[in-house]
């Protein structure tokens, strides 16, 4: 089994915070030709995009399915839920997360820059993103993680891009996303206490400051 993609992407890294939960020790495999945009990798991936999984002579993309996939066939307890409801309840938070959450995100790094920044997009994403997590504090399980007492797939769809929109956050001057949300605060916390999704927090933050300095330096 391959992995492609960079540690960056959050997409990517949570792929890697499954295999990682599982036991199962995936590494990722940078893209072939050296970019997710090389012939070699868009005839793995044709969306261009990371990650991208091959896996028996066959390919799949998509984060969540690529999730899925690790966690149905590698070794390691299951890290989604037996029970239909649980299971559902698990795709849910993880759905809202992708479709609700992750698109602000395009907007908070619009704006990074004070100097470029628009105040009126600010506002609106800002708006946007305190609704999304609202919602999600609904949804979320007794915890402290979202599906129970056990790290799961829906906590490691949501954890990179927390991590991603934590880091930007203090850049706008909000350093209260969670303030009044008490599961999302105990999951949070239980992410950094956590003995795999602490350290990786780090590795993470690292690979995405690298990141966004080297696009700073082309913008
Ligand atoms: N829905 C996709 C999104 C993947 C994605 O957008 N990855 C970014 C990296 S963070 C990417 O490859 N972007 C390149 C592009 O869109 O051209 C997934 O869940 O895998």
């Amino acid at each position: 089994m391959k992995l492609y993609g960079f540690l960056a992407s959050p997409y990517v890294a949570r792929t890697l915070l499954v295999s990682r939960w599982k036991g199962c020790g995936l590494e990722l495999t940078p893209p072939p030709g050296g970019s997710i945009k090389s012939a070699e990798y868009l005839a793995i991936n044709p969306l261009g995009k990371m990650p991208a999984l091959e896996d028996k002579g066959r390919c799949l993309a998509e984060s969540t399915v690529i999730c899925e996939y690790i966690d149905e066939t590698q070794a390691g307890r299951k890290l989604l839920p037996e029970g239909a409801m649980d299971r559902a309840q698990a795709r849910l938070v993880a759905r809202m997360a992708d479709i609700y959450v992750v698109p602000n995100v395009g907007g908070l790094f619009r704006n990074a820059n004070p100097a470029k920044r628009n105040d009126a997009d600010v506002q609106a994403v800002l708006a946007s993103l305190r609704k999304a997590v609202g919602d999600l504090e609904q949804f979320m399980g007794a915890g402290p993680w979202a599906g129970g007492v056990s790290p799961g797939f829906a906590d490691a769809i949501m954890a990179p891009n927390f991590w991603v929109i934590f880091e930007l956050l203090p850049k706008f001057g909000v350093n209260d996303l969670f303030a009044g949300l008490p599961r999302l605060t105990r999951w949070y916390d239980a992410l950094e206490a956590d003995p795999v999704s602490g350290p990786m927090h780090r590795d993470y933050l690292e690979a995405l400051r690298q990141f966004l300095a080297s696009r700073a330096k082309t913008a």
